[in-house]
């Protein structure tokens, strides 16, 4: 049986995710292309075999010949794509963020609550992240006792031209948010946001160093700085009461010569978490033909969102935000 797939925004994640699916992942194919720009999905349509593009995404959604739908048009369209997807029974991977709003994460919940069943699966790529994988292991297994603090930073060579406002917080710094509830299985209690005094604020992705407590009482902290332009770095560490873990990026060479260790740096993420992207792409199709959920739920989204949505007023109050959830619906 082949999975029909209809893919929905064709831009730099659309384009890398019909690109995975298509030559990483046997069994499915690319059926319908959409995106606002109809060249743009006609080239990526050509370039993967997909027969039909689309510039209205409910289009791609109502197909009855689409199994499974792919969303990676801008953050402000993922939630009532997601939830379109779950009101039509079709199982979707929506990429980061659910939405930069947790009410209306709330509503793709209600949907799935309604449908009775798991369909949404987010795009948190760094879950199947190998390096992340093996942290979460070897902390699973009690290597460095019962965790106290993790660190985090998370930088990017210039801010995309689609960043506003604060986006370094709600469109970036949900991968952190996300990957250290997933590693100490909890969730948090507060948020703090500080920004350099000497930081242009109106500067699109201008940096944010975060301080969150989990309500176990861990400390996490999170550097997001869009505009680092030496490269793509993101790093980590768990600090547990007997070791710790440090998160090392993949290196394919080292170049030694003149006296140096030269290692280079990736322009953006899609090179540092290409692997990620394909796994976390195969574990979709998988859970599709098994029924068996992978990767974050529509939960982990709005913990993500909601997260991102006290981060946000922590910067503009200069004050401790708790975080508070709603309580979880047992499909969860
Ligand atoms: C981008 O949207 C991503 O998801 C990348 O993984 C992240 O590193 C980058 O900061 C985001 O803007």
């Amino acid at each position: 049986m082949t999975l029909r797939i209809g893919l929905i925004g064709a831009g730099i994640m659309g384009s890398d995710h019909a690109k995975i699916l298509s030559r990483d992942i046997p069994g499915i194919s690319l059926h319908h292309v959409c995106d606002a720009d109809t060249a743009r999905a006609t080239s990526v349509a050509e370039a993967y075999g997909a027969r039909h593009v689309a510039s209205d995404p409910m289009a791609v959604i109502a197909d009855s010949a689409v199994d499974a739908v792919l969303i990676a048009s801008p953050d402000h369209t993922h939630a009532a794509l997601t939830k379109a997807c779950v009101e039509a029974g079709k199982p979707v991977l929506c990429e980061k963020p659910l939405s930069q709003d947790s009410a209306e994460c709330l509503d793709v919940i209600a949907a799935e609550v309604k449908a009775g069943r798991r369909l949404v699966q987010i795009g948190f790529m760094r879950r199947f992240d190998p390096a992340y994988v093996e942290m979460k292991s070897a902390f699973d297994q009690g290597s460095v006792g019962p965790a106290l603090m993790m660190h985090h930073f998370h930088r990017n060579v210039s801010a995309p031209p689609s960043f506003t406002g604060q986006m370094a917080i709600t469109n970036s710094a949900p991968h952190e948010f996300d990957i250290a509830r997933f590693m100490l299985d909890t969730e948090y209690a507060s948020i703090s946001v500080f920004r350099p005094d000497f930081a242009d604020s109106n500067k699109a992705g201008a940096p944010v160093f975060m301080v969150l407590k989990t309500i176990a009482g861990q400390l996490v902290n999170v550097e997001v700085n869009n505009n680092a332009a030496y490269g793509y770095d993101v790093r980590g560490e768990l600090v547990g009461e007997t070791g710790s873990i440090f998160l090392r990026s993949p290196i394919a060479s080292e170049l030694n010569t003149n006296l140096q260790s030269i290692t280079t740096y990736p322009a953006d993420w899609r090179p540092r978490f290409a692997e990620a992207y394909r796994l976390q792409n195969m574990a979709w199709v998988k859970s599709i033909e098994t029924g068996k959920p992978a990767g974050a739920s529509a939960w982990d989204g709005y913990a993500a969102t909601l997260v991102a949505e006290a981060g946000v007023r922590s910067l503009k109050s200069g004050e401790t935000v708790p975080v508070a959830l709603v309580a979880k619906p047992k499909l969860y």
